[in-house]
């Protein structure tokens, strides 16, 4: 049977952070009756996988099953050339305990100096799952060329985005309009294809 997703339908957002759930709010523009992870408050699963995908599938079959409701995750990351793709999945616990994100922008940047690299592109990643609470699951991946630049500029957005300029732009992620942001980000890349896949 194919995989398909009503629009309307409830969905939970299997994310416990609040930059991402708004991002993922306003990418779905009202399709689906969200509830997030945390107003049900479930249990946030340790992320034993290897990548991206496996990732995002684990936090959405973790929630589908807590909560018997579709879930969709989102597992995302910075990865920076120089640094041969990390932090990648590491990229939340570069910020630490305190989510510290202008501590994990500095450590890029320290990491890249060292590494005497002229190279300062990157690219941010989204791996997007969605699982049923009956077992099935299917996950895409979008992925966002760029620039670093330091020292981080802009206060909007969350996580890396002060230091990454996508290509073709002046601005940083942290400068942008959001509504710009949503429009070419990793995360709509990855949208577009589960719209293709199952909506
Ligand atoms: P959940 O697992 O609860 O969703 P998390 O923050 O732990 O929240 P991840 O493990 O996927 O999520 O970590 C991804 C990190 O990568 C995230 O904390 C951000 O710092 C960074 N990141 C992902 N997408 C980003 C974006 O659009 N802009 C800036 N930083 C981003």
């Amino acid at each position: 049977m194919p995989l398909i997703l009503k629009p309307g339908s409830r969905m939970v957002v299997a994310t416990h952070n609040p930059g991402k759930a708004r991002e993922l709010a306003e990418i779905l523009e009202n399709r689906f009756d969200l509830v997030t992870a945390g107003q049900l408050g479930l249990p946030e699963p340790e992320e034993t996988e290897t990548t991206f995908e496996g990732n995002a599938l684990l936090k959405a079959r973790a929630a589908a099953q807590a909560s018997g409701l579709v879930a969709l995750a989102d597992d995302s990351g910075l990865s920076v050339s120089a640094l041969g793709g990390a932090p990648g999945i590491f990229s939340a616990r570069w910020a630490g305990e305190t989510k510290d994100f202008s501590l994990a922008m500095t450590r890029i940047e320290k990491e890249v100096a060292a590494t005497g690299v002229a190279d300062r592109s990157a690219w941010f990643t989204c791996a997007l799952a969605v699982a049923w609470p009956d077992g099935p699951a299917i996950v895409v991946e979008g992925r966002l060329t760029g620039v670093l630049t330091f020292p981080p500029r802009g206060d909007r957005g969350f996580g890396y985005d002060p230091i990454f300029i996508p290509d073709g732009e002046i601005e940083t992620f942290g400068e942008m309009e959001p509504t710009r942001k949503d429009a070419m980000s990793h995360r709509a890349l990855a949208f577009a294809q589960l719209r293709a896949a199952i909506l």
